[in-house]
């Protein structure tokens, strides 16, 4: 049942009835909750070690005890079933028993991520009455307790801050676990388990709620696609707090099948290849500006990457150019994942022939994802053709968290969630994502798919990475500019544009503008930032004014 919030309408759209039935019934949801699951792993491969932090390591019993007497603790500190707990911490073990010591003591974390600074920290706390807020002292160099003071003072329901490492004003994250007493609650499965973040392409993030029962039904069928068992090794470079490190088949998945799970304290390959060949990592998962950088350090690196059998790369369309260069150059196979915090997940098969990863971006999870490919009309187009695609199923939310209003805008009345992509679908059933519907540059009606371009640019060799966004114009409405990072002597305009041109691009396609910068900005999990491109541009011409 909907659960009232403060403003009065629902706190979250639950699946319909007759859907989870049967998502019940074809055994998709099996009633487990994230407190069982654990203990359930903890259970079968006791001594096992789960969790690789630096010079810890913990075993899967070691895990569940420790997640226990969390749990224990934050009772003991007044976190009632169903309260929000912000959850902000880097790669580090802690993260674990946070967030299980959470679930078992039946709260709800937010999962926030380390880049995110008092706007959005405000807004996570605020909108989801957050009762605490949890972060590490220091990390990158940055302090999150000078963050914890400007939020506490904006934010008066939140009760307190948890910190660890040294707390400063706050409290002190090791205080809390307690010795087991009392019963903990037990949460319903169809319930709300935490909430997840949307990586919010304009404006703030939204909170996206996930269940037991769905989020559990996904992390089991990823781990076995992506061929998870007791002798994997799971490599965390990115945050471990996003949804696809955290279940595709992430962390989770790993914990599911018995693996073992290392945590990078960042994604750089300094400290990323030693750390593979240290613990011999069979499998990781990455963004592409991150694929890019790891395939350029790979010849100058010494370290023994040979134990790493799959490089799985989403979040942001891997450029086929780029696709085709991991098996030779890192000398393992590509796994191209696209999947949204909402829900839906896609996978290329381990067994895919080399072309068909190369080239698309994976067909869904599960035989109950619904997938519909429509035009701007919502009808649905025709086969081959590129639709903006429209999803529902077993584990993709009805609906935001606390957004009413919004959702009717992000949702058909038949529940399917408008995920803002355009694919086309091959005819093996593999989804090829040709962009995001606002990415899409209309120049004078003339459309150019920014990913097109972007391919194109990456196979020029003195080009590291390529983002083309829409400049405004008076006259054709937008234009093109392309963004380069260089590799070695940076190129020119009129260079690329030659170059272009000789691959055969049409005219309308080659960018009218180019800007070559040392880096590109990122969003939180490191995705190339088009919206921050865009706001740098709409700055320069501000400024030429
Ligand atoms: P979010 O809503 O923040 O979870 O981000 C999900 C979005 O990231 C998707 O809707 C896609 O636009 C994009 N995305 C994720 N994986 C891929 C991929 N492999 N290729 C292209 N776009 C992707
Ligand atoms: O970008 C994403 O949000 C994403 C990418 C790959 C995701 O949520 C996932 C896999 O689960």
């Amino acid at each position: 049942m909907p659960v009232l919030g403060a403003i009065g309408e629902p706190d979250w759209v639950p699946f319909p009835p007759a859907a989870a039935r049967r998502y019940r019934e074809v055994g998709h949801w099996t009633g487990e909750t994230f407190g069982d699951f654990l203990a359930a792993r903890a259970a079968r491969f006791a001594d096992l070690v789960a969790v690789v932090d630096g010079d810890r390591r913990w075993t899967y019993a070691e895990l569940d005890e420790r997640a226990t007497r969390m749990a224990h603790g934050w009772r003991a500190r007044g976190i009632e079933p169903g309260d929000r707990v912000v959850v902000q911490l880097p790669n580090v073990a802690e993260f674990f028993t946070v967030v299980f010591g959470l679930f078992r003591a039946g709260a709800i974390p937010v999962f926030a991520l380390p880049a995110h600074r008092a706007n959005e920290i405000t807004y996570f706390c605020e909108h989801t009455d957050a009762v605490a807020y949890v972060i590490a002292d220091r990390d990158g160099g940055f302090d999150y307790r000078t963050l914890a003071d400007h939020v506490r003072a904006a934010v008066p329901g939140l009760r307190a801050v948890y910190v660890h490492g040294d707390p400063g004003a706050h409290t002190s994250l090791a205080e809390v676990p307690v010795d087991p007493d009392g019963e903990l609650p037990e949460p319903d499965p169809g319930s709300v388990a935490f909430l997840q973040l949307s990586g919010g392409s304009t404006g703030v993030p939204k909170l996206i709620p996930r269940t037991h029962d769905d989020y559990l039904y996904s992390v089991r069928e990823s781990a076995v696609i992506c061929g998870l068992d007791i002798s994997s090794v799971y490599l965390v470079a990115l945050p471990v707090a996003h949804n696809f490190p955290l279940s595709s088949p992430g962390v989770l998945g790993a914990l599911h099948a018995g693996s073992r799970i290392v945590l990078a304290p960042t994604p750089g390959p300094d400290v990323v290849f030693p750390l593979i060949e240290r613990e011999r990592v069979t499998i990781t998962g990455v963004v592409p500006p991150i694929a890019l950088l790891w395939l350029d350090a790979a010849p100058r690196h010494t370290a023994d990457l040979s134990s790493l059998r799959v490089l799985q790369v989403g979040g942001a369309k891997f450029a086929e150019a780029a696709a085709r260069r991991v098996r030779p150059e890192l000398g393992c196979a590509l796994q191209q994942v696209f999947g949204m915090a909402e829900g839906l997940v896609n996978y290329t098969r381990l067994d895919d022939d080399e072309d068909l990863v190369a080239i698309s971006q994976g067909s869904p999870i599960s035989p109950d994802d619904e997938l519909r490919l429509v035009d701007d009309e919502d009808v649905e187009v025709a086969p081959g053709e590129v639709g903006h695609l429209l999803t529902r199923g077993p584990y993709t939310i009805r609906g935001y968290y606390r957004a009413a209003e919004h959702n009717t805008v992000a949702f058909t009345d038949d529940g399917f969630y408008r995920t803002g992509d355009l694919v086309r679908r091959l005819p093996s059933g593999h989804l090829v994502v040709e962009g995001r519907a606002k990415d899409q540059i209309n120049r004078g009606g003339e459309k150019v798919a920014a990913e097109e371009v972007e391919n194109h640019l990456l196979a020029h060799p003195a080009v590291h990475d390529a983002a083309v966004v829409a400049v405004p114009d008076p006259f054709l409405g937008e234009r093109t500019c392309a963004f380069v990072v260089p590799l070695g002597t940076p190129p020119t305009g009129p260079q690329l544009r030659a170059f272009l041109r000789a691959r055969g691009l049409a005219a309308y396609k080659i960018p009218d503008r180019v800007e070559v910068v040392p880096s590109f900005p990122h969003t939180g999990v490191g995705k190339t930032s088009r919206k921050d491109l865009r706001a740098q541009l709409a700055a320069t011409a501000a400024r030429e004014e």
